[in-house]
């Protein structure tokens, strides 16, 4: 018997949440993200209503671009806290139907929905209670797709959003997927893209009518994944998962920014924010990132495994700046830095003896300035060498995301 497997996916998420916040906004084109400044802000749109995406207004746009296609926009700034909180309740509801959910991101999850036939009706019907579920607690909409398999699910739920529900009939697959731009496929990027168009390959279909042979010798390894894709198989089966997968900060640059000292200050400010929130909950990362943007958008993301997982700043930063003065071009201006930390285990706090003294220490000070950051509020009380950094960055809101479970 086939498996039911649920992919969904909320509308305009953080968008969505702002309308139903702001009922003034309704209809409206939102765009959340950084401030627009009159069309010189520096940050990028974090998504918007699709009232904005009518104007062409995209997730990831320069914003100073949204702006210049749509000037008569509603923007604001992103409140990660409250979508962070929308997006358990959302996870709540999912879990209400079943234990296996994986999710993708703070908007999208799988669900293996096999086991809970007996309980909540068959796939269609449970895709229904969960939209409906959303609608009634949460009143905002999400999109469904229902399929045997993982992959053709998560294509199934983007195919009539927003407020879609698209069922993918197991004894049809070929027929869904033959029509559809295999640009949709999974791992074909705009390179492969361009080779499949040069074959004249444009839909599902047109790739399903090719032999494996013929694809494994034109795209080595990568064709027998297309096969596979294009006959709508995908053996993967949902890793449940209750926990966060990594922990980020990032920051835009008022102005592109080229002093190392500068660089290396927010690079620190980052460092600080993310392993104080690792504290918090408990999380050590053994997989430092780091992000970096010139001025000219190129973005180049590194990141270093360490042998165990670590949560102390100094180690984190360490290790952080090293990823940095390995990769950074020297002079170059940067519009973007960002930190992250995943590949979570046990904390390090609960194997304490494990560490040498100067460890100890390290995390005896990270321990104390979590407590006052604690008592008196996020940064009262940050390294010396970030305080002028802290400064300069005030009042520039971080596009400060909450947990991604990617
Ligand atoms: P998505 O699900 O990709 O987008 P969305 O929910 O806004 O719109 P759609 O109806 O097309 O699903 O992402 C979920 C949230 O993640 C989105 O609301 C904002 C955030 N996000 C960013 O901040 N930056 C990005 O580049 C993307 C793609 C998303
Ligand atoms: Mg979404």
């Amino acid at each position: 018997m086939s498996k039911i497997i649920l992919h969904v996916d909320m509308d305009a998420f953080f968008a969505a949440v702002e309308q139903r916040e702001h009922p003034e906004y309704k209809g409206q084109p939102v765009i959340v993200g950084s401030d627009p400044q009159e069309g010189k802000g520096r940050g990028v749109v974090s998504t918007c209503s699709y009232e904005a995406r009518k104007f062409g207004v995209r997730s990831a746009m320069p914003i100073s671009q949204a702006w210049r296609l749509c000037p008569q926009g509603i923007y604001v700034p992103p409140n990660g806290h409250l979508y962070s909180q929308v997006s358990r309740e959302i996870f709540d509801i999912f879990y209400e139907f079943t234990d296996q959910v994986e999710g993708l991101s703070i908007d999208e999850a799988f669900l293996d929905v096999t086991g809970s036939q007996a309980l909540f009706g068959d796939g269609p019907t449970m895709a229904r209670k969960i939209k409906q579920r959303i609608q009634e607690k949460e009143h905002l909409t999400a999109s469904v797709g229902v399929a045997p398999v993982m992959y053709l699910a998560k294509i199934a739920s983007d195919l009539e959003k927003p407020d879609g529900l698209v069922i993918v009939d197991p004894d049809h697959i070929q027929e869904f997927l033959a029509p559809l731009d295999i640009g949709r496929m999974w791992g074909a990027g705009s390179k492969t893209q361009k080779i499949f168009h040069a074959a004249g390959i444009r839909t599902f279909g047109d790739l399903a009518q090719l032999p494996e042979t013929y694809l494994r010798r034109k795209f080595g390894k990568a064709g027998e994944h297309f096969f596979r894709l294009a006959h709508g198989f995908d053996e993967r089966e949902i890793s449940a998962d209750h926990e966060v997968k990594s922990v980020s900060n990032e920051h835009t640059f008022m102005v592109d920014e080229s002093n190392p000292e500068r660089l290396n200050q927010t690079l620190l400010y980052l460092t600080e924010k993310v392993a104080q929130r690792l504290r918090a909950k408990k999380l050590a990362g053994k997989t430092i990132h780091l992000k970096l943007r010139y001025e000219n958008f190129t973005t180049i993301t590194r990141n270093k495994t360490l042998n165990s997982g670590l949560d102390s700043t100094r180690v984190l930063y360490e290790t952080v700046s090293g990823l940095f003065s390995q990769n950074y071009e020297k002079g170059r201006a940067v519009r973007l830095l960002g930190v992250g930390v995943s590949g979570f285990g046990v904390s390090p706090a609960e194997q304490l003896d494990l560490f040498a003294p100067e460890s100890l220490q390290t995390n005896a000070l990270d321990q104390v300035q979590d407590a006052i950051n604690r008592k008196f509020g996020r940064n009262a009380i940050t390294r010396a060498e970030t305080i002028s950094t802290k400064k300069r960055l005030s009042g520039i809101p971080d596009i400060d995301f909450p947990d991604q479970k990617k």
